[in-house]
């Protein structure tokens, strides 16, 4: 009869403890000049999953360098990183655009859905492909956006048919780094 008790409590607890970790992965990780988010992988309906991304912020390099592991690189699908660089204004300034294995680009935006204007001609933007993922990565050196302290990123894969993937939420930044 005890066994028969315990188990549903054991069954719960369990259950708990995996809503627990579950949540602590998928938190964002400060790591000093860095911050590294673990995202669900098909949560999403965009073809091109993000796993996992990470900012490097590293303010003696003077550069920032975010990039994104994917499932795939598929072709048409928009890597975009969107900046918070003026703390006044609640959206992003900065939208970093690339298609792999084709253009990318900077532009200032207003805000979240502006088609934003030419920005400056900086940095580089790449796609690494290895066995079971992608990364792409956009490195901008901090002086080209006038990024004078810390900046909140976010990341979207936008497949123009499916979906988009966000990180860490629609249209919702990480922390500071
Ligand atoms: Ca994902």
């Amino acid at each position: 009869m005890s066994s028969r008790m315990g188990s549903p409590g054991l069954r719960l607890l369990g259950c708990m403890l995996l809503t627990a970790a579950a949540v602590v992965s998928w938190a964002p990780v400060a790591l000093g000049d860095s911050i590294s988010y673990d995202d669900r992988v098909g949560e999403t309906t965009s073809r091109s999953d993000i796993k996992r991304v990470v900012v490097d912020h590293r303010h003696q390099k003077e550069r920032l360098s975010v990039r994104a592991r994917l499932t795939k690189v598929v072709y048409g699908v928009e890597f975009a990183v969107y900046l918070d660089t003026r703390r006044k204004n609640k959206g992003p300034e900065w939208k970093i655009w690339a298609y792999a294995d084709s253009e990318w680009g900077i532009l200032k935006v207003r805000g979240w859905n502006d088609q934003g204007r030419q920005g400056p001609v900086c940095g580089r933007a790449s796609y690494t492909k290895s066995t079971d993922s992608v990364v792409a990565r956009v490195t901008i050196p901090t002086k080209c956006l006038r990024i004078r302290s810390s900046v909140r990123v976010a990341v979207a894969t936008i497949d123009p048919r499916n979906g988009t993937d966000w990180v860490p939420h629609r249209k919702t930044f990480l922390p500071p780094v």
